[in-house]
């Protein structure tokens, strides 16, 4: 068929637009030149002789060629979707807090270069244990242990798009795990997480640590493994030198930020476990450091004249 044919201007309006926007002829052309463009081969092919004629007014009448709406004078509608992709609206960072919720749009991005938002009519589909519910693009995210990806994809006629979400851990505490259950239990889950599978006993912060003596929380408190024979750093005797006197003191590296369910006190007595004449010390001095932990001296109340001995007492109450 030969594009160049003329025929009387007697069409629709909408259709002589779709024309004058593909080929550059002059004037009106016949459906039938039109399919036969090689323009179109691959890009409409989805549409048939009969459907094209049949449809030459109104255009609106085109159901076949994945269109869910068809708007009149609006070029992009002789499209086939190139892409979809995925965005995501408001600030356009792809987080959430846990079981907070964030609303997810998807376009076509169209062969003529224009775009179409299909939220509604896409198909979306998730798998992650980190989103509770994803539906028309509204995503409502899941509590998490731990700052979790969480692929989505979105469907729309053939074409797909994914992208990663994330869910971050803002809630320190909650997340639910068995048969131990990790959250209420005083300890942040992304640290029992980093040592102990999920739903582990021996992630109970009141469990031994791997040293048969101390516990999960003291390890936290130290910011150290549990699951690893190694408390060097943890803590450390020195002397200091206060109004030209000398006093015993300890060097400590603890967790900066401690969950209401820890506390702690650095004693100094002249017995273990300091049972005699046992006494608070005195800070001396504390220095943040990068990783959020915090390095202190305290220092005995009491000047060094005979045996002394100090001690960090770290106590759990999760009641
Ligand atoms: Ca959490
Ligand atoms: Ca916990």
């Amino acid at each position: 068929m030969n594009s160049s044919i003329q025929a009387p201007c007697n069409r629709d309006v909408v259709l002589r637009m779709l024309l004058a926007s593909i080929l550059a002829s002059p004037g009106c052309l016949t459906a039938a030149s039109l399919v036969s463009s090689s323009f179109y081969s691959g890009s409409l092919n989805s549409l048939s002789l009969t459907e094209l004629q049949s449809s030459v007014a109104p255009l609106i009448s085109f159901s076949n060629v994945g269109v869910q709406e068809l708007r009149s004078g609006y070029i992009a509608q002789r499209y086939d979707a190139a892409f979809v992709n995925i965005d995501v609206v408001g600030a356009g960072l792809a987080e959430v807090p846990e079981t907070g919720s964030v609303q997810l749009e998807a376009h076509t991005i169209n062969q003529d270069g224009t775009f179409y938002e299909v939220t509604d009519q896409a198909n979306w589909t998730e798998t992650s244990p980190a989103i509770a519910n994803l539906s028309a693009g509204l995503l409502q995210a899941d509590v998490v242990g731990l700052d979790t990806i969480a692929p989505v994809s979105v469907t729309w006629f053939g074409k797909t798009a994914s992208r990663d979400l994330t869910v971050l851990n803002t809630i320190a505490d909650n997340f639910s795990t068995a048969p131990y259950n990790f959250a209420g239990d005083g300890i942040p889950d992304d640290w029992q997480l980093q040592y102990y599978p999920a739903g582990s006993t021996n992630a109970d912060p009141m469990a031994l640590s791997i040293d048969g003596r101390r516990e999960n929380y003291f390890y936290y408190f130290f910011d150290l493994d549990p699951t690893q024979l190694n408390t060097s750093g943890a803590a450390a005797s020195v002397v200091v030198e206060h109004n030209n006197q000398r006093y015993l003191g300890l060097e400590i590296n603890r967790r900066k930020d401690l969950p209401t369910s820890l506390s702690f006190a650095v004693r100094f007595g002249d017995d273990v476990p300091v049972a005699n004449g046992v006494a608070n010390g005195v800070l001396v001095y504390n220095t943040d450091n990068p990783d959020g932990t915090v390095t202190e001296v305290w220092r005995d109340a009491t000047p060094i004249s005979a045996t002394r001995f100090g001690l960090v007492d770290v106590a759990f109450n999760n009641l």
